[in-house]
């Protein structure tokens, strides 16, 4: 998977390539509207997804509509998709909060006429235009790495806690791509360190306070317990607070995917190790630049991969770090 993501660089190139090239008489006289349905509205990780996709958005002349629903389950997401789809968009670019149930819904849209993009989060198994299979409509995948993510903060947890101990991962539930190849890649990695356990992981559907209970819970059943990945913002987040209300901090060390304010604070204190911060901005960005591409006719790549930032205590004041926290 990972090496069938485009090098960032030659797609940037091929982007500016794009928004300086003149666009053809017709497409310039259309005001495209392209929506962008996020995993939940209120989620940090989409609001900056969305402040790039609004970028791109504005230097192109579209008009972008964002619309979402405010918890994370597809329940609340397919009747915002309905209401979209029936809006009439010229392009939809979505993070399905599942990789199997949201693929008649998005089927729904594409058999209407409106090509999707999905950002974040894939259908099927996120491999698009091959010919494939029920799912491989969507003309393309804007995300980050999720495997090579999981990777990392295995790494960085295993060195951590000094190559032994237990740890488990708190994480969304099974069924989101992003997730579930966070998870993946974590353990894949793990296996390469013989004195670590993997615990089960705890399921917190998106709760902070949940995943907060559950680190205290598993902490009561293993006084050992070494570490934890929160494999997401709300999952790191309330691992972390869970360390602090179990007095356990530099006890327990936390590696957070996601980087929100609040991760600061807590790799100044000492209570995460690291954060690792997708680029959201730029998955918005390429996901809108995408959509345009493909609606005044050119080409695009089925797989573009945005970058991650890795941030602890060393660097977590420069500039250039800073840039990746993620906006309220
Ligand atoms: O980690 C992101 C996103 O990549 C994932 O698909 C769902 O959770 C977040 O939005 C963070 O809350």
């Amino acid at each position: 998977m990972k090496n069938r993501f485009l090098n960032g660089l030659v797609f940037a190139t091929l982007a500016t390539t794009l928004l300086s090239t003149s666009i053809p008489t017709s497409a310039a006289d259309k005001k495209f509207t392209i929506a962008l349905i996020p995993g939940l509205t209120t989620d940090p990780f989409y609001i900056t997804m969305r402040k790039g996709a609004q970028a791109a958005a504005t230097s192109l002349g579209v008009d972008l509509v964002f619309q979402g629903a405010p918890e994370f389950n597809v329940v609340q997401q397919v009747p915002v998709l309905n209401a979209v789809v029936g809006r009439k968009p010229d392009a939809i670019l979505i993070a399905p909060t599942d990789k199997t149930q949201l693929i008649q819904p998005l089927k729904s849209a594409f058999s209407a006429g409106i090509p999707v993009v999905t950002v974040d989060t894939f259908i099927g198994d996120g491999r698009y235009q091959t010919g494939s299979g029920e799912a491989d409509f969507p003309i393309s995948y804007v995300a980050s790495d999720n495997v090579a993510g999981g990777e990392i903060a295995a790494r960085a947890l295993a060195k951590a806690i000094g190559e032994k101990g237990k740890v488990y991962v708190s994480n969304v539930k099974p069924g989101i791509s992003t997730t579930d190849q966070r998870e993946q890649g974590f353990k894949q990695e793990m296996k390469k360190h013989p004195n670590i356990t993997v615990l089960d992981t705890q399921f917190n559907d998106d709760d902070a306070n949940k995943a907060a209970s559950q680190l205290q819970s598993v902490f009561a059943r293993n006084p050992d317990l070494a570490g934890v990945f929160g494999a997401n913002l709300f999952s790191a987040t309330g691992a972390a607070n869970g360390v602090k209300q179990a007095n356990a901090t530099g006890k327990i060390r936390v590696v957070a995917f996601d980087a929100p304010t609040s991760i600061v604070g807590e790799i100044k204190s000492g209570n995460v190790d690291i954060a690792i911060a997708q680029h959201p901005a730029e998955i918005g960005y390429f996901g809108l630049v995408t959509a345009f591409a493909h609606l005044t006719g050119q080409s695009v790549p089925p797989l573009i991969g945005t970058g991650f930032t890795v941030i602890d205590k060393n660097n977590v004041d420069d500039p250039a770090t800073k840039r990746f926290i993620y906006s309220d």
